[in-house]
């Protein structure tokens, strides 16, 4: 009997104590839900490129997609750990059509930029609310946006030099697949250190 109140109060207690604030635990959601949408639009536009026969780019994208997914599941973890409610969001409808790959290509740049501004956003916020746990969680998100804005930067002037010649989409897709072989050794190297 004894064991159940103080069980209860344990629970109640611990709510109350919620190491998250709500503004922290909202922002959190709405970051779950921004890298859900670039996982399912990365998802669309693999599926766009395998339509034009641009191999390199789908796989390209296909992997995007599936980094995008992972990165949601760790703010998902997260929130869990620290007591908050994380929340499996609504996704909207990615477009299906793009106009060229250089226009896809932009797009997924701008997209990054608009998630590197809202993780900014969350460790102004953190700031804001004393949550240095947050703060230091966002640590590993600001590297990784700073690693893809640059690897986006970098295909986008690539796909500059290759220019507007005939047989540009032939390049811009090998140049893709390059980029996959260099990050599949680089996932086998790091699995290998880790092993
Ligand atoms: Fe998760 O948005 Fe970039 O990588």
């Amino acid at each position: 009997m004894h064991l159940v109140l103080f069980n209860s109060i344990n629970l109640i207690t611990n709510k109350k104590n919620q190491m998250v604030s709500k503004k922290i635990e909202k922002a959190l959601n709405d970051q779950i839900a921004l890298e859900a949408y670039a996982s399912f639009l990365y998802l669309s536009m693999a599926s766009w490129c395998d339509q034009q026969g641009l191999e390199g780019t789908s796989k390209f994208m296909h992997r995007q997609s599936t980094e995008e997914l992972s990165h949601m599941m760790r703010i998902f973890h997260y929130l869990s750990e620290i007591d908050g409610h994380a929340i499996s969001p609504a996704i909207k409808q990615a477009p299906l059509t793009y106009k060229s790959v250089r226009e896809l290509l932009t797009q997924v740049y701008k997209h990054e930029q608009k998630v590197t501004t809202s993780i900014h956003k969350l460790v102004n916020l953190c700031n804001k609310e004393n949550d240095y746990t947050t703060l230091h969680f966002l640590q590993w998100y600001i590297d990784e946006q700073r690693e893809e804005e640059a690897l986006m930067r970098g295909i986008l002037d690539r796909i500059k030099l290759i220019g507007n010649g005939p047989q540009s989409l032939y390049f811009i897709d090998k140049e893709l697949e390059k980029i996959n072989q260099a990050q599949a050794a680089m996932e086998a190297a790091e699995a290998d250190a880790g092993a």
